[in-house]
């Protein structure tokens, strides 16, 4: 059975019902600190979980006789630098649980997942390759590059199998974002539709590498489903779908809502932002385990909108 903790989350809220899906509602016991949305809630087993309780979690591993762990559970760039002790506690502790209950054999394998924040300003920002400088500036960032070097160590010192994705910006329409620098590319569709108006909080040539969230999910499975053989990074593999600007975005928003506008009131989150590459080569993930993308900007847009038109279920 799967365990996912951090189950009301952006992305994981969206991989609980993925996983039902592939492998059975009673099968995939989803998890969090609070309960989530009523699809979350009412498709099966569910526990109220914080992340860093290691009694806890080894209760319900040992309930549900869970053999797999997705910890999606995590302080996001933005938020994590308000509370910095707080976030690294979060995104660090609960990594450790979990690892050494790989280690002592209480569950089998381990989802983790980093993200491109572990690239800092004197990483290559084009192309940033899979295997590169990396000093992060942020807190978030520093949290998953110290996370990647564990999990690594723990696959090499204690052969244990986890398996890391560096996530781009993850567009959803389903969940709302959670306190990330690259939110703006989801808000921007809910204000797009409800005011015809964007203030975006970044400026309109800062490029992201971004990705939509069923390719986020679909690359998630797949890394998780690939033989052991075929994993051959163990600290995390770079990922995208696509790169694009706030500007790049709303001249695609504005082929399907002529009337939008945008304009642009930078934040905080601009150096962030700054901070991270434009692009990135994941060509490594396609090579060793067959991922691909499907939506790219055009495909995205007309998506993101329909899901957003469509009454909520
Ligand atoms: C964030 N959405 O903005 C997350 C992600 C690359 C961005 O890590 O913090």
């Amino acid at each position: 059975r799967i365990l996912i903790i951090g189950a009301s989350g952006q992305i994981g809220s969206e991989l609980t019902l993925k996983l039902r899906a592939l492998y059975g509602n009673e099968n995939v016991i989803a998890s969090d600190i609070k309960e989530g949305d009523e699809d979350l809630m009412n498709s099966g087993p569910f526990e109220i979980i914080d992340a860093t309780n290691k009694e806890l979690i080894e209760e319900v591993v040992e309930k549900y006789q869970i053999t797999e762990v997705y910890l999606m559970a995590a302080m996001l760039s933005a938020t994590a630098e308000k509370i910095p002790m707080k976030a690294w506690d979060l995104n660090m502790n609960s990594l450790f649980i979990i690892l050494n209950m790989a280690k002592d054999k209480k569950i089998n394998r381990v989802f983790w997942p980093s993200s491109i924040a572990v690239f800092g300003p004197s990483t290559p920002k084009e192309n940033t390759p899979q295997t590169t400088v990396m000093e992060p500036t942020t807190v978030y960032g520093i949290s998953k590059q110290t996370g990647e070097r564990w999990c690594e160590y723990f696959f090499q010192k204690y052969d244990v199998d986890v398996r890391s994705l560096r996530y781009p910006g993850i567009i959803s329409y389903k969940t709302l974002p959670g306190g990330g620098t690259t939110d703006y590319a989801i808000e921007i569709f809910h204000e797009a539709l409800r005011k015809g108006l964007y203030t975006s909080f970044l400026a309109e040539n800062t490029s992201l590498p971004m990705m939509f969230m069923d390719d986020a999910i679909k690359a998630t499975v797949d890394i998780m489903e690939a033989p052991a053989k075929d994993v051959k990074v163990r600290s995390s593999y770079n990922l995208s779908a696509m790169s694009f600007t706030p500007k790049e975005l709303a001249a695609e928003i504005k082929k399907q809502l002529p009337e939008f506008e945008i304009s642009y009131k930078p934040d905080f989150r601009q150096q962030i932002a700054n901070s991270w590459p434009g692009s990135i080569d994941d060509k490594q993930a396609r090579e060793d385990w067959g991922w691909e993308h499907e939506f790219d900007l055009e495909k995205l847009t007309k998506t993101m909108l329909e899901g957003l038109k469509k009454p909520v279920s």
